[in-house]
């Protein structure tokens, strides 16, 4: 082999190395900490009252996500259309009628779309308007069922090689028990979420985000998709938006509202009783979303870590440097100023939780999921409770984590299991205990 051939490979091991090294798994260099205050105002007066929370405390936090971590999500409207595609009655054994639907969204001067397709199942056997989860998936809604008849996502040609897994029909029904979901009388809804956001740093101009006004037009060529040759890239930011320009998580967030949109139309759908459900990324999205749209009633973060439930002050598994590096088109330009600077973030987590409350949040950990610092996740939970209790609600008591298998289901939910980072089976029947309960089914 070439000398620099040998070079480039030590070069690759020491830097693995070095990338290793900087992630902390060990409890005891946590470092010691002081959470953002929840309930005492940037001038320093004390929070007593919902309505002090609600009309000036919460508006200060939700500012402070949207400038310096997620991005504003644009104020303005966009033209959405729906077109149903199929309906299947008979879907999952009969037990439920399946609609696909196209939403095709368009920039003020129509010049411009982006188009997502909605698979949607609601139980065949219901007497009344029923419950349903909101959830995107990730590999196209051909993964979540062998259904023949279920389309491939528009995007995913953008993201995944012909060929590869993620065009395999029924590659992720594992994580969809879809039948237990209908069986329990909620109905479903999914979407793949490359169909808002194609998940790669180059992709923004692929995603609905140029279809705003707010856009800035200069990093159009920046970050226009050019196909698969520009995927993978890691640790590179094209990207010369505006500081607090919204990106991925954001439009991911923003894309389930338009789904919630689109329930609302439909007759079958109680849209009081409404639950989103985001693993991992998506459980990123799913509390970005839960906390901007309150028609989310019930908020679930399977399993989502950094930028999620977990506290960034813990700088445990995951942190701003890495997640910022490998991803630099989910949070905001601002957000990478504290890259290895997490005690100058003025928000944490659980004041992204307590922005849910009155409504009701969940937070799933797994025990071999450290990455995504399952106590973290906890501990967000836990500390998210002030704000349920100023409602007069229930919040997690003890700051002690439960067993794995001891779901805590109050005002907040909490539970951690044994296994990996995943959606199970186990994770879903918490959700619907969870939703069943809030939803007095
Ligand atoms: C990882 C990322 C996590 C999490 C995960 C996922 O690579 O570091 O923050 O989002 O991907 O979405 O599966």
């Amino acid at each position: 082999m070439k000398r620099d051939a040998w070079i480039l490979i030590a070069w690759l091991c020491a830097s693995m190395l070095f990338a290793q090294r900087e992630v902390n798994y060990d409890e005891d260099k946590v470092p010691s900490y002081v959470l953002p205050e929840l309930l005492q105002l940037q001038n320093g007066e004390k929070v007593t009252s919902v309505e002090q929370w609600e009309k000036q405390r919460r508006p200060e936090i939700m500012e402070l996500f949207a400038s310096e971590v997620y991005g504003r999500t644009p104020t303005d409207r966009i033209k959405v259309t729906h077109e149903t595609i199929t309906k299947n009655p008979n879907a999952l054994k009969g037990k439920a009628t399946a609609w696909q639907v196209r939403f095709t969204f368009s920039s003020g001067s129509e010049d411009e779309t982006r188009e997502a397709i909605l698979l949607l199942y609601i139980p065949n056997k219901r007497k009344e308007k029923v419950p349903v989860f909101v959830g995107y998936n990730y590999n196209g809604n051909h993964s979540i069922t062998h259904d023949i008849t279920v389309l491939y996502p528009p995007t995913l040609h953008l993201v995944k090689e012909l060929g590869s897994p993620e065009w395999e029909r029924g590659n992720q029904t594992r994580r969809w028990p879809l039948e237990m979901i209908i069986d329990r009388g909620y109905a479903i809804v999914t979407m793949c979420y490359h169909d808002i956001f194609p998940d790669n740093p180059r992709m923004k101009g692929r995603s609905v985000i140029p279809l705003f006004t707010v856009y800035s037009a200069n990093n159009t060529a920046a970050n226009e998709g050019t196909g698969l040759s520009s995927t993978g890239t890691t640790g590179h930011d094209s990207n010369q938006s505006a500081s607090d320009e919204w990106q991925a998580i954001g439009a991911w967030a923003w894309g389930s509202s338009r789904i919630v949109d689109y329930l609302e139309t439909r007759e079958e759908i109680d849209s009081d009783k409404i639950a989103i459900m985001g693993h991992s990324r998506q459980g990123k999205a799913a509390l970005w979303a839960g906390a901007q749209d309150e028609r989310f009633k019930v908020v679930i973060s399977n399993n989502s870590g950094c930028g999620g439930a977990a506290l960034f002050r813990r700088e445990f598994g995951e942190t701003i440097d890495i997640i910022n590096n490998a991803f630099p088109h989910w949070f905001c330009g601002n957000f990478k100023k504290y890259n290895k600077r997490e005690p100058s973030l003025p928000v944490d987590q659980h004041q992204l939780i307590a922005l849910i409350a009155p409504r009701k949040a969940y937070v799933a950990s797994a025990e071999e999921d450290q990455w995504a610092d399952p106590k973290g996740e906890f501990l967000a939970a836990y500390h998210a409770g002030p704000v349920y209790r100023l409602y007069g609600l229930s919040a997690i008591d003890s700051e002690t984590m439960p067993e794995l298998h001891a779901p805590i289901m109050g005002d907040i939910g909490y539970h951690i299991r044994a296994g990996k980072h995943d959606v199970t089976d186990y994770d879903w029947k918490q959700y619907l205990d969870f939703a069943d309960k809030h939803f007095k089914k």
